[in-house]
């Protein structure tokens, strides 16, 4: 019984389980997946998920002074146990010797990989337990200012972050939020204005950092706001932290009072964030806040996994996958906008970028949503999210799309591969015809795609996904079924027959279909 229930193998105990992580796999193998925050993780990195530490508690912290210890000090494990062993350490929990190491393993590595701006390693503490960015974002409220204070971030509709102010999360319905967007001539950040909403409003902290907004921050700029209303600034690295290790993006550490940043995105570590800062007493309130204030225990196999991430993000190859990510975005970009298409913000020079879809509109004037341009991508093999762009109104009716290439860029792609793959979102998008539904009784807006270039461009998508360098992940959940068919069963490119019978026959495919279906004669 026990070995079945602990020592059994998924394919033996659960292979409906199996088979989804399996067929969860392949699409990310099939598809190219242009999501800007989502990177594919080391095998390292996921095997170090996958351990022992998985199973303990540690809530507390390691020794505050382990983190003036070099990485060979932290590693000299009669040094560490002896000390656990003679002070023991400031956690809730006994067996936590190892966790304790592991933690300020990754805490170092962090502070190593992140110094800059005349600061050391010692000048920067860090906290890795806060379970992902909403929770560190929600920790550093916490830590800093009370419910009803003022506190200024960039608005969502241009590019902020749920958790810099939005009314619909947690941190928009206790904090009196000033959102501050862009100039809209320029389409960039207007630090003229922000000053002006600084003086007007004196928030307590500022908040920097986007989820969309593709250019980078002049973390200066920020600075100099708040101190002259005496805020605190917060600069949200999540999108961006792989970029800052790489050397591409500045640098806000020691500018910045606090910096947060989730790990799993241009970092390629495991799911989770860390926040940082060079201020003692701000480091002492952000530990509190992240534990006992808004967590119990921490993760600790996160840990072990971050560490060796961070480890990785020290090589010189992970510096020239950021500076490939950044130049794959503006090819990439650039190429669409030769091809005809509207770039919000005016560029990039990012990992990220907008597509205006509003641009492509129907015979009766209805216009390409960007969740019908997503779905319609997604149809092809390309895996976007629907993103609202300077314009729009609404978080709920998107008119574009954003897309990102850190995850292509670790598969391979250089600037040949990602201009194809700009031509082939060209073609397609140029290839919808939307319409709206008058016959629904809710109106509602759908879009057509001819079907010839929507078959050429899954092919062309196959074919790059194919070619691209990470191959099919290696996996004890079971052999692939790779390449002719997907884990579902279903031949990828099939044909399907349906026959369609009834008075309303022949209406009906007018409707549905993007060729003039009337037209062709019996057997074509
Ligand atoms: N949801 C993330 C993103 O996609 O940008 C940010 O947390």
């Amino acid at each position: 019984m026990t070995d079945y229930f602990f020592r059994g193998t998924i394919a033996d105990l659960d292979p409906s389980v199996q088979k989804l992580i399996q067929v969860e796999a392949e699409r990310q193998f099939r598809r190219l997946i242009l999501i800007p925050s989502e990177s594919t993780a080391p095998l390292a990195v996921r095997s170090a998920l996958d351990s022992a530490f998985q199973n303990i508690y540690a809530e507390g912290y390691p020794p505050e002074d382990w983190r003036l210890l070099k990485e060979d000090e932290i590693l000299d494990y009669e040094a560490r146990l002896g000390e656990y062993r003679r002070f023991s350490d400031p956690r809730y929990y006994k067996g936590v010797e190892y966790a304790d190491i592991v933690e300020t393993l990754a805490q170092r590595r962090a502070a190593e990989l992140f110094a800059a701006n005349g600061l050391t390693a010692e000048d920067i503490f860090v906290n890795v337990q806060a379970l992902s960015g909403g929770p560190a974002n929600n920790a550093v409220y916490h830590a800093l200012v009370n419910p009803g204070d003022t506190v200024m971030g960039m608005d969502l509709i241009f590019g902020g972050h749920l958790s810099h102010g939005s009314p619909v999360n947690r941190s928009g319905k206790y904090f009196n939020i000033v959102p501050y967007t862009i100039n809209e001539e320029t389409e960039q950040l207007d630090y003229e204005e922000m000053h002006r909403l600084a003086l007007e409003h004196r928030p307590k902290m500022i908040i920097a950092g986007y989820s969309s907004y593709p250019w980078q921050a002049n973390w200066k700029a920020y600075r100099e706001i708040a101190d002259e209303v005496g805020a605190y600034l917060l600069a949200d690295i999540a999108h961006v932290a792989g970029l800052i290790a790489g050397g591409v993006y500045p640098s806000p550490i020691g500018i910045a009072d606090v910096v947060t940043t989730t790990t799993h995105k241009t970092l390629c570590g495991p799911r989770g964030a860390m926040i940082m800062t060079h201020k003692p007493i701000i480091a002492r309130k952000l530990d509190r806040a992240v534990f006992p204030g808004e967590q119990g225990g921490p993760h600790v196999n996160v840990f072990a996994a971050l560490a060796v991430a961070l480890k990785l993000a020290h090589t010189d190859q992970f510096a020239a996958l950021q500076q490939q990510i950044v130049k794959n975005c503006r090819v990439f970009s650039d190429r669409l906008a030769e091809r005809g298409y509207k770039i919000p913000f005016g560029g990039t020079n990012t990992h990220l970028m907008n597509l205006d879809t509003k641009s492509i509109k129907g015979v009766d004037g209805t216009t390409l949503s960007g969740d019908m341009a997503a779905r319609v991508l997604d149809l092809a093999g390309i895996v976007v999210n629907r993103n609202t762009i300077p314009g729009d109104r609404s978080a709920l009716n998107p008119s574009g799309v954003r897309m990102g290439t850190p995850w292509i860029t670790q598969r391979g792609f250089k600037e040949k591969e990602v201009t194809e793959l700009a031509d082939i979102i060209a073609d397609l998008l140029q290839a919808c015809t939307p319409y709206s539904d008058r016959s629904a009784r809710v109106r509602s807006a759908r879009t057509k795609v001819d079907f010839q270039t929507l078959r050429d461009a899954r092919a062309r998508v196959q074919k790059l996904a194919e070619s691209a360098g990470i191959d099919y992940e290696p996996t004890n959940h079971g052999a692939p079924h790779f390449p002719h068919r997907d884990a579902t069963g279903v031949d990828v490119m099939d044909w399907v027959l349906y026959e369609i019978s009834g008075s309303k026959a022949r209406e009906f495919v007018n409707f549905v279909f993007s060729s003039d279906a009337e037209t062709l004669k019996p057997g074509q």
